[in-house]
């Protein structure tokens, strides 16, 4: 492949179904032996980011932090930052960045596709309503924020600013995983990615 690396970005409610269709679709990239690498909660809250709660301001850390790892900037040896802030790590090594955080700012997310310039940046909207992830609930979370055990519970008592005009929306209430993956995949061929 002599494409350069690009980033998938998963946006939506606890429980929509991020994690699962990052995971499925990094698996899907990997047998077509496409280099992916997926960060998520498990990789990053608890290592890199584990000094960061759900305040508005520490959601702003975290995902400018996470933004800044497909596309750190680039310095040129005289220290000034190169004009493209193009990351030189994950794009020249061709790997795709899969990242599935609920990143419930809107300008949190201009900030994480602006950081990227020349890096082609995909916006997905892991669209579910509020409602429905309630009834799921896979760990109980939400059940403790109504309760008032977690505060601050993006959906209850915290804000989830959906994107507008996301590069791809699936509805996770209406498809499957596959059909999920098959959206992105199809997406990625069309604008001729992988
Ligand atoms: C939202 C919370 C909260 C609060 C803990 N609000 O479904 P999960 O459990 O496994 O994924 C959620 C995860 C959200 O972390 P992110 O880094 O994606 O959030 S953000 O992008 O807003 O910074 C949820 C769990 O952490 N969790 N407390 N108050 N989700």
């Amino acid at each position: 492949r002599g494409q350069k690396g690009f980033t998938i970005w998963l946006t939506g409610l606890s429980a929509s179904g991020k994690s699962t269709i990052a995971t499925a679709l990094e698996q899907h990239l990997l047998h077509n032996n496409i280099s992916a690498y997926r960060l998520d909660g498990d990789n990053v809250r608890f290592g890199l980011n584990k000094d960061l709660g759900f305040s508005e301001g520490d959601r702003n850390e975290n995902i400018r932090r996470i933004a800044e790892v497909p596309s750190p900037p680039t310095l040129w040896t005289n220290g000034e930052i190169a004009p493209t802030t193009v990351s030189k790590l994950f794009a020249d090594s061709s790997t795709i960045a899969i990242t599935s955080f609920i990143s419930p700012y809107i300008e949190d997310r201009i900030a994480a596709r602006e950081l990227h310039s020349e890096i082609p940046f995909i916006e997905v909207h892991v669209d579910i309503p509020v409602s429905v992830a309630e009834q799921r609930d896979p760990k109980g979370l939400y059940k403790k924020a109504r309760a008032g055990e977690i505060k601050d519970f993006t959906g209850i008592s915290a804000p989830y600013e959906a994107p507008e005009y996301p590069e791809i929306r699936v509805q996770t209430d209406k498809v499957s995983v596959e059909e999920a993956v098959k959206i992105i995949v199809d997406y990625l061929q069309e604008k001729g990615l992988v």
